[in-house]
């Protein structure tokens, strides 16, 4: 049996979690978002498979909602000693990772290698695989002109109204064959509750994502995703302001309606339980229930629900 979960940013990371909580050993795989990647001092960081990563793997600073709890900030500090740009705050315990899996991939190891090899080292009996191998990179246009996504993100503190976003290099892009024999093998796929055009968008615009997942489906393996728009906002990160500024209803339901085809089922939070009716008109069953993750008893809670969502059909 292999859970097929889609990932990117603090939400997917946390019901991934749930899911290796509820799930057994080695029946877990989470397709992650790398448009949100970024070369920092010569390294690569890829923040969406690393939040995954430390979820898994049990350093998640749940808190800052980003990197590892207890970190310390010496690198970075003395880095801006010599000139170098410091809005993007990388700690010292975090810099291993980076430093760890460049080293790899400059010896010669694909991504996905890379990664792998280290989180076997963490022990995660789960496997988190990027999308894909290629570099693709989001960029999002605002009024004065494109900027790469961490840019805009933390730089500017997601401040710019955004008008457009794009994933540069995701036309030569493919799934890896990691994922292919994942989604190939999967009894169920989860979307997580992740920011629909810059978390799962990326993953979904991988020419041949779309096309696995549809197979799946075609299979009766069942497809759900998790709001992560509740009472209107998103719980982290701007997907309620972005999904408003490109004209799309920040809601739970234009979450679901994004998903067209894709889907056979939706899970919302109880707070929007007055949307089901909609949600259903979609097509799709629906689960309402407490969608809060604020510790691993709640994270567990919605992975099983979910799963016996999905399970269901
Ligand atoms: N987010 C911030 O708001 N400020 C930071 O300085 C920051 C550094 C950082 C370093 C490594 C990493 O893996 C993630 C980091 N993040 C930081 C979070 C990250 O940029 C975003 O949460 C995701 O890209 C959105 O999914």
């Amino acid at each position: 049996m292999t859970i097929v979960a889609l990932a990117g940013g603090t939400g997917g990371a946390k019901l991934a979690r749930g899911l290796q909580l509820v799930l057994p050993a080695g029946d877990l795989a989470v397709v992650v978002n790398t448009a949100d990647d970024v070369e920092r001092h010569g390294l690569l960081v890829m923040p969406d498979h690393d939040a995954t990563l430390y979820q898994l793997d049990g350093r998640f600073d749940a808190e800052r909602g980003w990197g590892i709890a207890g970190e310390t900030w010496t690198v970075i500090e003395e880095l801006g000693t010599y000139g170098e740009e410091t809005w993007f705050r990388l700690g010292d315990r975090d810099f291993a990772t980076h430093i760890a899996r460049t080293a790899r991939i400059s010896r010669g190891a694909s991504v996905t290698d890379a990664v792998l090899a280290l989180q076997a080292t963490r022990g995660i009996p789960s496997a988190i695989l990027p999308m894909t191998d290629a570099r693709v990179r989001t960029q999002v246009r605002t009024d004065d002109g494109w900027l790469d996504f961490q840019e805009y993100f933390v730089h500017l503190r997601q401040a710019p109204e955004v008008r457009e976003v794009r994933f540069d290099g995701i036309q030569a892009a493919a799934p890896t064959p990691r994922v292919e024999a994942a989604i190939g093998a999967a009894t169920a796929v989860v979307i997580g509750p992740s920011n629909p055009i810059v978390s799962i968008g990326p993953i979904l615009a991988v020419p041949g994502m779309w096309d696995l997942l549809g197979e799946a489906r075609a299979r009766g393996v069942p497809v759900v995703a998790v709001s992560p728009i509740v009472g209107g906002v998103a719980l982290k990160g701007p997907a309620d302001r972005m999904l408003a500024s490109l004209g799309l209803e920040s809601s739970a339901r234009g979450v679901a309606a994004g998903y067209r085809e894709l889907l056979d089922g939706f899970v919302l939070d109880e707070v929007d339980r007055d949307q089901e009716p909609d949600i259903r008109a979609l097509g799709w069953r629906t689960l309402v229930t407490d969608t809060m993750m604020t510790d691993d008893a709640s994270r567990a809670r919605l992975a099983k629900a979910v799963l016996e969502f999905a399970g269901s059909r």
